[in-house]
């Protein structure tokens, strides 16, 4: 299918659909200047993220996790929402039961307007306790020296209020996705490797329960068979192409 057709047949399934959700990973954030965790650019002083988001890193070098994540806090303290967030933006305003999952702890698609959206993996400007007893939103970056952080109350580590391998995300919110993914009658699947689960499972449940499946990435995926309309470029320009193309109907 060509891309003009693909977009119209995404547009039309958009208006008359009651129920749509979304996946959005890594990628969607990559046109505001935020780094993917995979693939090039997906590096940090010699080190894979994947290798520093675990809680054995930060149990074994917490001053080194924490500066991964002062880092990452920095350059995104000066990070815009882009045209992928705010098409869906657009979406939300249109159609009755929206809901979008995200695995960027970014904060973005908040700060874009969107506003039923479940962060599957937490938010990089929540931080708390390691013994639980307090939590913060703390939108200073960089942190303070000496890192890391310490609880106010107890003086242990804080860290930061993502989900890291190993760790079970917050049930309630995920529960919430898959009902969404079950219900859905278009699923769009937007920059994500889709190779973490459980979110990945989301794509799987949708498509397993009928709904329209759309990939937005300029790469194959691990969830691209689940797609039955592929937007091969950039998720900015293409997912402003299927908002403009809903506005005209
Ligand atoms: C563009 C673009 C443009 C570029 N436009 N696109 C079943 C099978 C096997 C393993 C498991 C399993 N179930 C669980 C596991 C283990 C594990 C897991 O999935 N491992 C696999 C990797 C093998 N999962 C977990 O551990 C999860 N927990 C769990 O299951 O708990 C169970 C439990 C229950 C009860 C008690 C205890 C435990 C937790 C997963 C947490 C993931 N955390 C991270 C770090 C978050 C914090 C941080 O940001 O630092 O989340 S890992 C990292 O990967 C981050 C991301 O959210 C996540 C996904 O990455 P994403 O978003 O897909 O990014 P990339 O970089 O991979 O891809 C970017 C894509 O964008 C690419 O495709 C590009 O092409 C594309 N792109 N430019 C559109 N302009
Ligand atoms: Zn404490």
């Amino acid at each position: 299918m060509n891309p003009h057709d693909a977009t119209k047949e995404l547009a039309t399934a958009l208006a008359e659909a009651r129920v749509v959700a979304v996946l959005t990973g890594a990628g969607i954030s990559a046109e505001s200047g935020v780094p993917t965790f995979r693939g090039p650019g997906g590096l940090w002083e010699g080190h894979r993220g994947e290798e520093l988001a675990t809680p054995e890193a930060f149990a074994r070098d917490p001053v080194l996790v924490w500066r991964f994540y002062d880092w990452r806090r920095t350059k995104l303290a000066s990070c815009e929402p882009n045209a992928g967030h705010r098409a869906l933006v657009a979406i939300e305003k249109r159609v009755p039961h929206f809901t979008l999952a995200t695995q960027n702890v970014d904060g973005l698609h908040r700060l874009a307007g969107s506003e039923n959206v479940l962060e599957l993996h937490g938010n990089i400007w929540r931080i708390y306790c390691e013994r639980e007893c307090h939590e913060v939103i703390d939108r200073r970056a960089p942190l303070p020296e000496p890192l890391p952080p310490r609880c106010p109350r107890c003086h242990a580590p804080l860290r930061p209020g993502v989900v890291w391998f190993g760790e079970p995300l917050p049930w309630h919110l995920f529960e919430q996705a898959e009902a969404a993914a079950q219900a859905a009658q278009v699923f769009l699947v937007i920059g994500t490797s889709g190779v973490v689960e459980p979110a990945a499972s989301l794509a799987r449940v949708a498509k397993h329960a009928g709904a329209f499946v759309a990939e937005f990435n300029p790469e194959e995926t691990a969830l691209s068979r689940y797609a039955s309309a592929l937007f091969r470029g950039g998720a900015g320009d293409s997912l402003s192409a299927v908002v403009t193309a809903l506005e005209d109907m």
